[in-house]
C-alpha cells in the first residue's frame, strides 16, 4: 500500500471520561438537543455483554438491547474485532464502486435466510421505504397494476419506522399527528385477522407489509397459523408477502427469523438493528430474484448502503448466527423467563406475552404505569422501557446468564411487590 497508514495503537488509553456528573448531562442536553425522547434519568458511558455502566460507576443490567440491535450484547468481541480490522482498512466507497467485503455479505446473509438477492440499507426505516418502493415497482412491471394504482395492505398498531410514509400508515395518533400530508397507496386492516386481510387484498394490492410479532405493540404474538395464512392469501392473490422482521429476527425469537416458527418464506425479508451488531446502522431487504431484479441502475440507492464497514461487521453478525448456538440460546433461556414471568402473574403480573428472549409484561396499573415501573427497576440496577400504558417490553442480549436473567425477573418481583 503506498499511503502510509497511522493504523490505531490499541493499546492506546481509552479516552479520558467526560469530568461532568450524569445530571450535569442529561441538564447540558436540555437547550441544545431535540426533545423528541423522554429517557430515563441513566447516562450509559460503557458497556459490555448484558450490563452498562453509569457515568457514576454503577452497573446495570440491560433489558432493552437498543430495541432489539444488541442481541450479541454491548461490544461483542468478534464483531468489535471485525470493526477494528475494517477501520484499519477502509471504511466507505459509496457503490459508484465495488468494494471487498460486500459480495461475501450478501452471499453469506442471503443464505442464512434463505433468500435469493439482498438490498443493503442502514436504517430499518430505510430498508422498509425500499421495500414499498420495489413492491410497488414489481406490481407495476410483473403484476400488471396500472400505474399508481398500487396499494400495501399493512396491520394496525403496527411500527415499521418514522419517516413521513410509514408514519402516514400508522394507527398512532402521536406517530403521526402534525406530520401530514401522507404518501396514499396504503390499507390498514386487524393484525391477527386473516378475514379481513382477505377482503383488503384486490388486483391493485402489491404487497402485504407486516411485523411476523409486532414489537412496539407490546411483543403481541399472533395465533398459530396466522403468518402460514399471510402466506397463502398472497400467493392466492398474486401479491407480496414482506416480512418486517426488523426487531424479531436475528435469533431474539429462538430462531433466525421468527417466521421460522412456522416455516413461511416471505418474498421479501427485512433485517436491521443486530444486523450491525449493536456497532453500525447495516439493514438489508432479502428477497426473491423476481422481486429484487426489478431494481435497475440509478432507480434506488443510498451513500452509506452497502459500505465495506457494515459489511465487514455484518458480515462477522451472520457468521455468529450462522452456527445456531444465539438462536438455540434465546431458545432456552427463553424458558427461563417465561417461568420467571408466570411466577409473577397474580403478583403484579396481569399477564404477557414471550417468544425466545422477547416478552411483553403487562402490569397492573393499580401498581403503576410502565414508566413508573421502569423507574422503579432503573433505580434497582435493571434497564427496561415501557410501550404503552402499563406494558413493559424485555429484550435481553441473547448472551445473557440464566443467573442474570433470573436477577432481573426477581427484581421485577420485588419492584411488583414492594415498590
Ligand atoms: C424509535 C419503537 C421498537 C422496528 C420495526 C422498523 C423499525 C423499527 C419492527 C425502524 C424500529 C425502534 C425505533 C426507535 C425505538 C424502536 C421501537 F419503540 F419505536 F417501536 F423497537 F419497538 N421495523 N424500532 O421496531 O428501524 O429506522 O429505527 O432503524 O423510533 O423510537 P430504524
Amino acid at each position: 500500500m503506498t499511503a502510509t497508514t497511522t493504523g490505531t495503537d490499541r493499546t492506546s488509553p481509552v479516552s479520558s471520561r467526560t469530568s461532568r456528573t450524569s445530571a450535569e448531562l442529561i441538564r447540558a442536553e436540555e437547550p441544545v438537543l431535540a426533545h423528541n425522547y423522554h429517557p430515563l434519568p441513566v447516562v450509559v458511558a460503557a458497556a459490555e455483554g448484558a450490563w452498562v455502566e453509569d457515568v457514576e460507576g454503577h452497573r446495570m443490567l440491560d433489558m432493552l438491547s437498543g430495541y432489539s440491535a444488541l442481541n450479541f450484547g454491548h461490544r461483542h468481541p468478534a464483531l468489535i474485532e471485525a470493526a477494528h480490522r475494517q477501520l484499519d482498512r477502509l471504511t466507505l466507497t459509496s457503490r459508484a464502486f465495488h468494494n471487498d467485503r460486500l459480495a461475501e455479505f450478501a452471499e453469506r446473509l442471503t443464505t442464512l435466510v434463505g433468500q435469493d438477492m439482498m438490498l443493503p440499507m442502514n436504517t430499518g426505516a430505510e430498508a422498509v421505504e425500499s421495500a414499498i418502493k420495489v413492491a410497488r415497482k414489481w406490481a407495476y412491471e410483473v403484476k400488471g397494476v396500472p400505474a399508481d394504482r398500487a396499494t400495501v395492505v399493512v396491520a394496525s398498531d403496527n411500527f415499521h419506522g418514522r419517516t413521513t410514509t410509514i408514519v402516514g400508515f400508522s394507527t398512532d395518533e402521536t406517530a403521526r399527528t402534525g406530520f401530514g400530508p401522507f404518501t396514499p397507496g396504503f390499507r390498514i386492516v386487524p393484525y391477527n385477522d386473516l378475514e379481513a386481510l382477505a377482503a383488503a387484498l384486490d388486483e391493485t394490492t402489491a404487497a402485504v407489509l407486516i411485523e411476523p410479532i409486532q414489537g412496539e405493540a407490546g411483543v403481541v404474538i399472533p395465533d398459530d397459523g396466522y403468518l402460514t395464512g399471510v402466506r397463502e392469501l398472497t400467493r392466492r392473490a398474486g401479491c407480496l408477502f414482506i416480512a418486517d422482521e426488523i426487531q424479531s429476527g436475528l435469533g431474539r425469537t429462538g430462531r433466525t427469523l421468527a417466521v421460522d416458527h412456522e416455516g413461511v418464506v416471505p418474498d421479501l425479508v427485512l433485517l436491521g438493528k443486530a444486523l450491525g451488531g449493536g456497532i453500525i446502522p447495516v439493514s438489508a431487504v432479502t428477497g426473491s430474484r423476481e422481486v429484487l431484479g426489478v431494481l435497475g441502475p440509478g432507480e434506488h440507492g443510498s451513500t452509506f448502503g452497502g459500505n465495506p464497514l457494515a459489511a465487514a461487521v455484518g458480515t462477522a453478525v451472520v457468521g455468529l448466527l450462522e452456527t445456531g448456538v444465539f438462536q438455540r440460546r434465546a431458545a432456552g433461556a427463553g424458558t427461563v423467563l417465561r417461568d420467571g414471568l408466570t411466577d409473577l402473574v397474580g403478583r403484579g403480573v396481569l399477564g404477557f406475552r414471550a417468544r425466545g428472549l422477547w416478552a411483553g409484561v403487562d402490569i397492573d396499573p393499580a401498581i403503576g404505569t410502565g414508566r413508573e415501573i421502569s423507574e422503579l427497576l432503573m433505580a434497582r440496577g435493571i434497564l427496561v422501557k415501557d410501550t404503552h400504558g402499563s406494558t413493559i417490553r424485555l429484550a435481553p442480549p441473547l448472551t445473557i446468564t440464566d443467573e442474570e436473567l433470573r436477577t432481573a425477573v426477581g427484581t421485577l418481583g420485588d419492584v411488583l411487590t414492594r415498590g
